[in-house]
């Protein structure tokens, strides 16, 4: 929906600014909220902060989860405020209403959050070489390792999120009703899907059987949301933290390898330009061990490779599902875009199949 720089103006003005509002531009591009960047002058100076409108349709419940990003977020400055002075190192910080609460309302009801913009940094959406993946993959394994010590539990704002089981349900639930007359087109895709519900449920059993613990994971470990420092390389900020949550440390490992081994973006549609690099996993796989490995317990480890491909599976499954249903709930920008996608990450689930035991040799070394 378009919204008026009036309408902008008087939402981020809710919230503690100083300075004039310049301007709000659409920014980024997520497939689920509305963001916003917005500028102000403050005595010639140009700031930039992110005004962000929750889905609510998907977060059902968003003062849960500014309460997690608000927890979340808290802990991990304290850190930062702990570590070495220099320290580049950064975390999303929320801006607060005059009542200090870090979200405001509008009169449609809609939940809106702003952020400080984080200069010179950036998000990648494909990642380029193995150091930028290690780097990645450093900084998402560091976000585990700073949350280990959270007191207290964090809401489940999207239950089963990654429940692959469940989502294979849901996927069986909209062929059955078709409601958007779709499925003759995807049988090849659903047959592609239903073929491997078997090992679907893997990890959720492990975890039920107390093999894998409970931890705080992202869930949304995507390469591009990890801030890129353009100066040194590092990976100085995690952001997206809509779905910071009890889960697995493996949900977060599994899907920075599915984005981040795709040398293509997910929604590429020359196929032939889509497939695991190996080089890029084998970064991946460091990177993270190198932060998150004090924690990770042997049992965690073992599945990394196949955390790789059961989360690039369930997702081209929810972008299946999703097109099956007529486009309800990822943002499309052109018809056939959940197709593509879905075609594009089942692509990716085959050139995993057919490295598999290479990805497993490197628990071996
Ligand atoms: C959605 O909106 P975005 O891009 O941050 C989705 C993720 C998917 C991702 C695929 C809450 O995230 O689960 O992996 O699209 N977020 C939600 O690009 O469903
Ligand atoms: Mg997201």
């Amino acid at each position: 929906m378009q919204r008026t720089q009036e309408e902008l103006r008087a939402i981020i003005s809710k919230f503690v600014v100083y300075g004039d509002y310049l301007v709000s531009v659409p920014f980024g591009n997520g497939n689920v909220n509305d963001t916003y960047q917005v500028t102000y002058d403050q005595g010639g100076a140009r700031l930039h902060y992110i005004l962000q409108r929750i889905n609510h349709s998907v977060f059902k419940n968003p003062e849960l989860v500014m309460e997690n990003v608000d927890r979340v977020t808290a802990h991990i400055l304290n850190k930062i405020r702990q570590a070495h002075a220099e320290t580049k190192k950064r975390t999303i910080r929320l801006l607060r209403t005059s009542d200090n609460c870090p979200y405001v309302f509008d009169d449609r009801g809609n939940c809106w959050r702003a952020y400080i913009f984080i200069e010179h940094a950036r998000a990648y959406e494909v990642l380029e070489t193995p150091e930028q993946a290690f780097k990645v993959a450093e900084a998402f394994g560091e976000f585990q390792l700073e949350l280990v010590d959270l007191d207290g539990r964090l809401h489940e704002t999207i239950p089963d999120f990654h429940h692959t089981p469940k989502r294979i349900e849901a996927l069986k639930e909209a062929v059955r009703n078709d409601p958007a007359g779709r499925v003759k087109k995807v049988r090849k895709e659903i047959d592609f899907a239903l073929s491997r519900k078997d090992e679907a449920g893997t990890l959720i059993r492990l975890n039920a059987e107390g093999a894998i613990p409970e931890r705080i994971s992202h869930n949304d470990t995507k390469a591009n949301n990890i801030l890129i420092d353009d100066l040194s390389g590092d990976g100085i900020c995690v952001i997206d933290l809509d779905t910071v949550m009890p889960g697995i440390a493996l949900y977060d490992f599994g899907d920075m390898v599915r984005s981040g081994t795709n040398p293509a973006e997910e929604d590429e549609i020359d196929l032939a330009r889509v497939g695991m690099r190996f080089d890029m996993f084998e970064a991946l796989y460091r990177g993270f061990l190198s932060t998150a490995g004090g924690f990770m317990t042997e049992a965690e480890r073992e599945m990394m490779p196949f955390a790789g491909k059961l989360i690039t599976f369930e997702i081209g499954v929810r972008f299946l599902t999703d097109y099956i249903n007529g486009d309800t709930y990822f943002r499309i920008r052109r018809p056939d875009h959940n197709l593509d996608r879905c075609r594009n990450q089942f692509k990716m689930v085959q050139s995993m199949e057919s490295q598999f035991e290479r990805m497993k040799k490197l628990l071996l070394r």
